[in-house]
């Protein structure tokens, strides 16, 4: 993709950090398309007949990472339509990179990012969020044995790119904790300081 003509910004942090909450009110603000890698990855499982159903499911319900050409031909699939329907070409691509080769490939092959928004949140608070929005999401994942392998997934190998980009001093890093009304607070304060 042109750089020119598509902005990228992520949307990063732990589970239940609020990633899908506050994505929502930067669609409103922002002008921004919400591309959930997360999303995109439980609709290609629910998928009739798709070759990477069973692998995906197995992946979400251990907290483990999609091997990264799917998630990436998704993303990049989504994007593409996204264009061809006039959009505004701004993306806030939410719950991806999470591993660094996802984030060299990407940056390198598809498009780079304009900054990424770290949802800072610690993980008592997050696993609270998180089981009580399982007594009615359905996910697979919103359960106490899969939600310890989601943090430990997180602070291994995700975290490690927030501190990649961080070091590029491309991140606006936002504490998550408090309403979802005082996060966004502190969310576009945070991308007025970069200038968004
Ligand atoms: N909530 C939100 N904000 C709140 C607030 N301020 N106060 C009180 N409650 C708040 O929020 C979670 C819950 O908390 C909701 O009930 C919300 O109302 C409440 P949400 O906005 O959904 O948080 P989010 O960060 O989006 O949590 P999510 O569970 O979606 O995060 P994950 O990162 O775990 O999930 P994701 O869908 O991104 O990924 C799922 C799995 O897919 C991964 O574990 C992995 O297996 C796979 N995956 C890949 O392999 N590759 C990818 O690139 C992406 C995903
Ligand atoms: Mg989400």
């Amino acid at each position: 993709f042109d750089p020119q003509k598509v902005t990228v910004v992520y949307i990063l942090g732990g589970p239940g950090s609020g990633k899908g909450t506050q994505s929502a009110n930067l669609v409103r603000d922002y002008g921004l398309v919400h591309l959930s890698a997360g999303d995109l990855l439980r609709q290609e499982q629910d998928t009739k007949g798709s070759e990477y159903g069973q692998l995906i499911k197995d992946h979400i319900k251990n907290g483990t990472i999609v091997p990264m050409e799917i998630t990436v031909k998704l993303l990049e699939n989504a994007m593409r339509s996204n264009l061809d329907s006039n959009s505004t070409g701004k993306f806030l691509i939410d719950g991806f990179p999470r591993k660094m080769d996802q984030a060299i490939f990407f940056e390198q092959s598809v498009c780079p990012s304009k900054c990424t928004i770290f949802l800072d949140c610690p993980e008592d608070v997050m696993r609270e969020r998180l089981l009580n929005r399982g007594k009615t999401s359905g996910r697979s994942d919103d359960n106490e044995e899969s939600i310890v392998k989601r943090f430990r997934t997180f602070l291994e190998t995700s975290m490690p790119v927030v501190d990649h980009f961080a070091a590029e001093n491309k991140v606006v890093r936002v504490p998550a904790v408090g309403t979802v009304e005082s996060v966004y607070e502190g969310v576009v304060e945070g991308l007025a300081e970069k200038g968004i």
